[in-house]
């Protein structure tokens, strides 16, 4: 899956034949209105899709593997250029959207040699092409030297994945962003882990300290496949297929309608819980690794992880028996894991910060500036015994997930009923430990999951960072109609829903294609 991003020919080369009829006007009207904004025809497309996590939820940032899949729906973005003049210090951007009564358009002048600034308090939607655009110039200015001067660019995009819904808009908007940076600065080979990896670091200047998964997903995908994601050492994706199995397996989304904007919440949810795996991370590593030793520096948001406490742990002392934990498998290591950590971290209701960094052998103030300054967070205590053991029953379950799929599994006439189950089974577990565990659910997806398994799912679980938003469901062929009814009658009708947001409300998705750049003849 690596390589550079593809340079498309045709729609053909980006989506699905199914998608082409609706695809060809959003895109013809994208290019005639950027003719009618700036005057002149755009130069090129750039295109990066959105998400939906199939399993491993919130533990991208412990650098945990996952096993997301990119969707139909994308960001695309026109884009022309005009070089730098000689004697500006400045480059221009204006942004606009096709959208334009919802999103206002946006210009800047960046001083040319320094970092894009953000203000991360503000929450605009100009902020997530300025990150894109910082991380690939920060790339560009690495790779062309300090003499480089960014082109000015006049960009026109249009979204529709659904902002705030839990399939990652952001990141597809970000990836889409930075892509058309490099493009526009004569960059028409962009290596795929190159720009997710700017991706990933810059979409975090805009106030969430996420993780990689939604920018890897977004970038790597290919047609017919989920992508699994690795993150040590260093980013890695490889496409999985999903056997063909009888009854056939659908991916089946549905929103709850309840929107979780995490620049709001993120100080009591995904920023807090960053905080408190990273606190877990570090309580673990000094209680159990040998005195003296240090965690490794890594790419989770606050630099230590959960994997990183992991690798040293077996590294040290895997439980006090080295000889034999060095011959255990990555699962063995994990359920070994989950027993630690019941046994270390005890306390059901959650640890102050005095009880924290007194064990780190620092001063609450000291703990805060380590952990807390970045991005604030809000909580008294922090339940480090139940998101530590979310992360590795969850991590678990992901390389189960990924044996299954890979296992040979015996088709032709036989009935596949069995393996869909346990497919389903570890997707359901997925959403008890999201609830139970890592309190991100809220009652509307947990509403969504019971009526969907009622009409027939083999599971049904939220996707993406929860607390609403999305989920997902897997559903042989036979029971899609019967979930879409069940939902209407039993969540849906309870809503004022327009008829768009009626019509979006339950989609059968495939596995589609990551990032492109297309050239306009
Ligand atoms: P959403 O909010 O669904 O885009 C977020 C993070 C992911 C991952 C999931 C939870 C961003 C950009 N993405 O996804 O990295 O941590 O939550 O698994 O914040
Ligand atoms: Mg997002």
């Amino acid at each position: 899956m690596s390589g550079p991003v593809p340079v498309a020919k045709s729609l053909e080369d980006i989506y699905p034949p199914t998608a082409i009829a609706s695809e060809i006007p959003r895109w013809n009207n994208l290019l005639a209105k950027f003719e009618k904004e700036f005057g002149h025809p755009a130069e090129f497309i750039s295109r990066s899709p959105g998400r939906v996590n199939i399993i491993g939820e919130h533990i991208d940032y412990s650098l945990y593997s996952v096993l997301p899949m990119a969707i139909t729906a994308d960001a695309i973005i026109a884009v022309s250029t005009k070089p730098a003049a000689a004697d500006a210090t400045t480059f221009k951007v204006s942004v606009r959207n096709v959208q334009d009564g919802k999103f206002a358009p946006g210009e800047f002048d960046v001083p040319i040699g320094s970092e894009v600034e953000i203000d991360s308090t503000k929450f605009e939607w100009t902020n997530y092409f300025k990150s894109g655009l910082r991380g690939a110039l920060g790339l560009l200015y690495r790779k062309k030297g300090a003499d480089f001067r960014p082109c000015d660019m006049e960009v026109l995009m249009d979204g529709n994945v659904p902002v705030g819904g839990g399939l990652s808009s952001s990141a597809a908007f970000v990836t889409a962003s930075a892509l058309a940076v490099m493009a526009a600065n004569g960059e028409s080979t962009v290596d795929k882990k190159e720009l997710t990896e700017l991706a990933i670091v810059s979409e975090r200047a805009v106030g969430v300290n996420s993780g990689g998964m939604d920018q890897s997903a977004s970038v790597f995908s290919e047609q017919g496949s989920a992508t699994f994601v690795s993150f040590t050492p260093g980013l890695s994706a490889r496409p999985v297929k999903f056997p063909p199995t009888r009854p056939e397996l659908c991916f089946v989304i549905a929103q709850s309608f309840v929107t979780s904007n995490k620049h709001v919440t993120g100080p009591i949810h995904y920023n807090l819980r960053v905080v408190e795996v990273s606190f877990a991370a570090a309580y673990l590593h000094a209680v159990l690794n040998p005195p003296g030793t240090q965690l490794p520096e890594d790419a989770g948001p606050l630099g230590i992880s959960l994997q990183g406490f992991h690798d040293t742990f077996f590294y040290h002392n895997g439980g006090s028996d080295y000889a034999a934990a060095k011959s255990l498998t990555k699962e063995e290591e994990l359920r070994r894991l989950v027993e630690v950590t019941k046994e270390t971290l005890t306390r059901e209701d959650g640890y102050t910060r005095e009880e924290i960094a007194a064990v780190l052998q620092m001063s609450v103030p000291e703990l805060e500036q380590r952990f807390m300054a970045r991005f604030p967070v809000r909580a008294d205590r922090f339940k480090l015994r139940q998101r530590a053991l979310h992360v590795f029953t969850e991590a678990l379950r992901v390389l189960e997930f990924l044996t299954l799929l890979e296992r040979p599994l015996h088709t032709g006439a036989t009935d596949t009923t069995q393996f869909n189950q346990e497919l389903g089974r570890l997707m359901n577990e997925t959403q008890d430990s999201c609830r139970d565990l890592y309190e991100c659910s809220c009652p509307e997806l947990d509403d969504i999951c019971r009526i969907s398994r009622g009409a027939g799912a083999y599971s049904s679980r939220l996707t993406g960072a929860g607390w609403g938003g999305c989920s997902v469901h897997l559903v042989p062929a036979d029971k899609v109609q019967a979930v879409k009814e069940a939902l209407e009658q039993q969540y849906y009708a309870k809503m004022d829903l327009t008829d768009e947001q009626k019509e979006q409300a339950v989609v059968v998705s495939r596995p589609a294609r990551g990032s492109a750049v297309y050239i306009v003849e």
